[in-house]
């Protein structure tokens, strides 16, 4: 048995799973405390850590409170990352800041992939992944989520990236960078409200058993690294790209008018998404949520098997 990192707490249902070898999946905090407003936002969280049970796995939300961090939150852990206004995002640059100074951090895909790896998890569910922003040819706004799946071995399930992001650019990147891209049971990337982005994906599976075999071929190799397998918003909630674009663009314009850059750049876009659409932007992302939470169940299961 490999003792977990001595700086982590874990919950006690998720230090059991780990010890007994029950699936686990982990879950990320900034969409909870900068990418969904109140209280919708702990709604979720909650509903899809009983839907990673449903699915037989242990759910594994991973955040840092007073500095120290935590895999497995309780429910007033999620309602303070939910409420707080003195919770900062996290990505990895920011870990050993936040850590050594005990504050509250909301963990990106970047610092979520890389404690679940130190404490073991190789699934890994979340909404949207960072990208390459549009204007990164000006910028050089790139996610660290994208070099963070260049380094750490765990499986991200997404349902691809926002239109706020220059789509083609981050499948070139992740391509530069070594990470597969794996769409489940389609062939074209999807675009997180929409099924369909007009790119094609550059790999696709179809089972959990095939995904679980591609992550296990991977690592066996020592290739190392996440996958990044993207699952397309279930039809019925989708929102067509054709009604997305203008309410991108105009988020987009907004966030240059108020000079906004930086890591605060995707949080204000999720923000502004929302308020122009009046909450039906939150209704398709919950959804595409609640949805990768069921496969992220279904992965854990049969990479377990293995
Ligand atoms: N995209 C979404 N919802 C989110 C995020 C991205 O549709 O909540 C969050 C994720 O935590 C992601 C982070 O890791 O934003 C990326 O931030 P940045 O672009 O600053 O790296
Ligand atoms: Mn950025």
């Amino acid at each position: 048995m490999t003792a977990v990192h001595p700086d982590l707490v874990l919950s006690d249902e998720v230090a059991t799973a780990l010890r007994d070898r029950t699936p686990v999946v982990a879950l990320e905090s900034t969409i909870i405390s900068h990418g969904m407003p109140y209280p919708q936002n702990v709604e979720m969280a909650t509903d899809v850590e009983q839907i990673i049970r449903d699915g037989g796995a242990v759910p594994a939300t991973i955040a840092l409170l007073d500095g120290r961090p935590h895999v497995g939150l309780d429910r007033d852990s999620l309602e303070l990352l939910a409420s707080s206004s003195e919770v900062a995002k996290v990505s990895v640059r920011d870990l050993p800041y936040i850590v050594a100074r005990g504050l509250h951090g909301a963990t990106t895909v970047a610092a979520t992939m890389r404690l679940a790896a130190l404490a073991g998890i190789s699934v890994f569910v979340t909404g949207g992944l960072g990208g390459v922003h549009r204007g990164a040819q000006q910028t050089f706004d790139i996610s660290a989520d994208l070099t963070e799946l260049s380094l750490t071995n765990v499986a991200v399930v997404s349902a691809g990236v926002k239109s706020i992001l220059d789509i083609g650019l981050t499948l070139e990147a992740l391509e530069t960078l070594g990470v597969p891209v794996v769409a489940y049971g389609t062939d074209e990337f999807p675009a997180f409200f929409s099924r369909e982005s007009g790119y094609q994906a550059p790999m696709r599976l179809d089972t959990p058993a095939e995904v679980a075999a591609l992550m296990a071929a991977k690592w066996r190799l020592g290739l190392t690294g996440g996958v990044s397998l993207v699952n397309p918003i279930p039809e019925a909630d989708e929102v067509p790209e054709s009604e997305m674009a203008a309410v991108i663009e105009q988020a987009l314009s907004d966030m240059e008018a108020a000079g906004i850059h930086g890591k605060d750049a995707t949080p204000f876009l999720l923000g502004r998404i929302v308020e122009i659409t009046g909450g039906a932007s939150l209704t398709a992302n919950i959804a595409l949520v609640r949805n990768n939470a069921r496969l992220g169940a279904q992965i854990a299961t049969a990479y377990a098997a293995l």
